[in-house]
């Protein structure tokens, strides 16, 4: 929790104040104070200071290509009114009621228009609701409450397919959009990240999950249907894996909160990256991420 304080009037209004932990005095002649102690979530003020308290985002990023142009586009999901806001790098803003509070996001070229397409899936239900660019509306259900979802194509026939991980089995429930027939896989235990990505460049997703126990990555190779494992990470890093150096194959990659580095191993040639961006608390968004 942060604390976040913005003056209204006086002096100084519109200077903002943003504290962690502490003590903070405001004020030309000293006479404001403010406690702040983020463990018990307290506030106190004394000389009847004006508090603003802003609580962290709960927007879900959410970003894709939704208008087609070959350009990820900036967007999130606000739970607390179903809304997708997107900024497409070709056609603007745009606000889009679709889904309610407790549905996951789950954007994904459905229909192989290449465009985005608008997606949830509802715990509850276990059922995808798809708005296809054009194709139209779709709902399936595919999933149970407590599975988490890994969008992908993992047959390579370029619609994305409804894709789940059930962490109390470590089964991956797989329904192949070509087919429609279910694939089911093995992979992982309960307490693995599940990932994918098109990690050999087949054209095809492939199972993985990062383990946090053993900071190893686990690769299920679709081209081979061959396990590769590559130690890279620590257990609190997150893992983003994307194509970052644009071979077509995904880069194993983490961010790691605590000093804000994106590291990755280049697929392209073995080389080990690392670069500063961001700040403590941020979220790491490649074109990739998984909600
Ligand atoms: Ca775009
Ligand atoms: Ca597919
Ligand atoms: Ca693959
Ligand atoms: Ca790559």
């Amino acid at each position: 929790m942060k604390l976040s304080l913005i003056i209204q009037n006086g002096s100084l209004s519109g200077q903002k104040f943003e504290l962690t932990g502490g003590f903070l005095t405001i004020g030309r002649s000293e006479n404001c104070a403010v406690r702040f102690d983020p463990a018990n979530e307290r506030i106190a003020s004394s000389q009847h200071a004006f508090i603003e308290v802003k609580s962290a985002s709960t927007d879900k990023i959410v970003p894709g290509d939704y208008d087609g142009d070959g350009k990820t586009d900036i967007a999130v999901f606000r739970p607390s009114d179903g809304v997708w806001y997107i900024l497409g790098s070709l056609s603007g803003f745009q606000a889009k009621p679709f889904g309610v509070n407790g549905d996951i996001p789950a954007a994904a070229d459905y229909d192989a228009d290449g465009k985005t397409d608008i997606a949830v899936w509802r715990p509850t239900n276990g059922t995808w609701y798809i708005s296809q660019s054009t194709l139209g509306l779709k709902d399936y259900r595919w999933g149970t409450s407590g599975d988490r979802i890994l969008t992908g194509d993992y047959e390579g026939d370029g619609k994305s397919d409804l894709a789940v991980f059930r962490p109390s089995n470590g089964v991956w429930y797989i329904l192949q959009s070509s087919s429609s027939l279910p694939l089911y896989r093995n992979f992982g235990t309960n307490t693995d990240k599940p990932l994918t990505g098109d990690f050999d460049g087949d054209g095809k997703s492939d199972i993985a999950v990062f383990r946090p126990s053993d900071g190893n990555w686990y690769l299920l190779n679709s081209g081979t249907n061959s396990l590769s494992v590559y130690p890279f990470g620590f257990s609190s890093d997150v893992p983003i894996p994307a194509d970052y150096d644009g071979d077509g194959k995904t880069d194993i990659a983490v961010f790691r909160p605590g000093n804000s580095v994106w590291y990755r191993l280049n697929s392209s040639n073995g080389a080990f990256n690392g670069r500063v961006f961001g700040q403590s608390g941020d979220l790491p968004s490649p074109a990739s991420a998984q909600p």
